[in-house]
């Protein structure tokens, strides 16, 4: 094998598979020096030294990249919530979806435990808003055929609260994983999250699927704590009418004559999509220092 893809890091190696073999591989050291380290999702061209083992020579351009969870190259984020017991919170939703859209990951929401709760209110939200929206069940196996589709020939990583259900979900899709799920509130003193590292799991030949731990664990500051001014561009359902916005500037939160706040209060723009936007623009405002800006200081 010469090149493939880095499934999974796990104590200074990184396994490489180019869809039939694995390979336990060492990176150069150049790589160190350079303060570069591979991570699972990159394209790495490597050199063999015996029949299992080899060395990462060179990672090829990324086209993203995240430090919490470690991984890049990703193509969907598939956001998991649900209305049963954990309900997700639309905020939460929507920073995970703001997050996305400033690294060019494209969004699937995926309803779960569907078998207890239908989800309704949050299909409402994000089909209007023009996410592709999947309701499914762990449990019975609702909907998984159709989410898997979607997934096909992909890189995706699985989001959301902990306790929802992205290691079940995994686990219908491809019982053989078997990873470990179960309720956070009987793991007293053993930590919140079930989930701890990050692998990609091979599907089928060019499908894999990343379980991450619960929200708190993704690369969210990064984004949301940039430039207020780009925050709008980070919620895509608003598009056709920031380009309506007549005012220059236009914060869209106050303003009166504002097209975003007219097309709200039309319900062209779902309210609570509006609402996460208008709370993490004020928490920008708060933290937003310009002169630590790199774009602002050219
Ligand atoms: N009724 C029902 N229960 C589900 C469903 N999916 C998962 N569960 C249950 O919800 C609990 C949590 O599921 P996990 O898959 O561990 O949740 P997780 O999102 O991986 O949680 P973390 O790894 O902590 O982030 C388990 O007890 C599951 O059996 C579902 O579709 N319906
Ligand atoms: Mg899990
Ligand atoms: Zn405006």
């Amino acid at each position: 094998m010469d090149k493939g893809i880095i499934f999974k890091s796990l104590s200074g190696f990184y396994y490489v598979t180019d869809g039939k073999e694995t390979v336990r591989c060492r990176a150069r050291g150049r790589f160190r020096h350079e303060n570069i380290s591979p991570l699972v999702g990159d394209y790495v061209e490597i050199t063999m030294d015996t029949k299992t083992d080899g060395v990462v020579d060179k990672i090829l351009p990324r086209r993203n990249s995240f430090s919490r969870p470690p991984i890049s190259n990703i193509d969907y984020m598939v956001i998991v919530v649900s209305e049963a017991s954990p309900v997700t919170d639309p905020f939460l939703i929507d920073c995970m979806t703001a997050v996305a859209s400033h690294s060019n990951v494209e969004v699937i929401i995926c309803i779960n435990k569907c078998d207890i709760n239908a989800g309704e209110k949050l299909y409402e939200i994000y089909n209007k808003s023009g996410f592709k929206t999947f309701k499914v069940s762990a449990k019975t196996g609702a909907g998984i055929d159709e989410l898997l589709f979607a997934l096909k020939g992909k890189i995706s990583v699985f989001t959301g609260n902990s306790g929802v259900g992205k290691s079940s979900i995994l686990n219908r899709i491809s019982p053989e994983l078997s990873i470990t799920t179960g309720e956070i509130s009987k793991k007293l003193g053993r930590g919140r999250h079930t989930t701890r590292h990050v692998e990609l799991m091979k599907i089928s030949n060019n499908t894999f699927i990343g379980d991450t731990p619960g929200f708190s664990s993704f690369d969210t500051d990064r984004s949301l704590l940039s430039n207020p001014a780009e925050l709008q561009y980070a919620f895509p359902d608003f598009a056709p009418y920031i380009d309506l916005c007549k005012f220059t500037g236009c914060s869209h939160t106050r303003e009166k004559g504002c097209a975003v706040l007219q097309a709200v209060s039309n319900g062209s723009i779902v309210k609570s999509r509006h609402d996460s936007y208008a709370r993490i623009y004020a928490k920008q405002l708060e933290q937003y220092r310009p002169w630590e800006d790199k774009k602002s200081q050219r």
